[in-house]
């Protein structure tokens, strides 16, 4: 079972998001996402609008996704490919030769795809002029006992 690994924030999901997922999957069998905890975005100069968990719920009902893990730090990534026995970690273009996935060649194959033009979660965050979220009431609601 081929085993793809790939890393992000992850916020306001849109067909960018989506392209990259899908085509990570194409790739192999399984797919984990490594999403960026809401601590890790505040390293990262990230707010993202939704927190972790409602981010990864949502990543949970992409049908290309079969496991998502936290994101802590910039160093867990040697770790992780390891760990969950790693052939391949994808990412988008934008982090072609970054030597945050350079340094993995020694352990696992590195791919990136070309990034999907014409959108960002930042220019949806602008076009929309939304604001950070009031009392958290954008969040998924507690799932009722059945
Ligand atoms: N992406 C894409 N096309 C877009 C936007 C994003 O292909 N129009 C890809 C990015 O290249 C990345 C993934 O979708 O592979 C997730 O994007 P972000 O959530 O912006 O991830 P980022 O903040 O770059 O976090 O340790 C690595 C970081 O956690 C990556």
């Amino acid at each position: 079972m081929k085993r793809i690994l790939t890393y992000g924030t992850y916020d306001l999901l849109h067909y960018g998001h989506i392209r990259l997922l899908k085509r990570a999957k194409q790739m192999g069998d399984y797919l984990i996402v490594a999403l960026s905890t809401d601590d890790f975005n505040a390293i990262k100069n990230k707010k993202a609008y939704h927190n972790y968990e409602t981010r990864k719920q949502m990543l949970e009902a992409i049908r290309y996704v079969d496991l998502v893990i936290p994101e802590n730090t910039w160093d867990q990534k040697i770790d992780d490919v390891k760990t969950y026995q790693v052939d391949t970690v994808v990412m988008g273009s934008d982090w072609k030769d970054s030597e945050r996935f350079e340094c993995l060649r020694p352990y696992c194959e590195v791919v990136y795809l070309d990034r999907t033009e014409g959108v960002s979660t930042t220019q949806i965050k602008n076009d929309l002029k939304l604001q950070d979220p009031i009392n958290g009431i954008d969040q998924l609601p507690e799932e009722k006992e059945k």
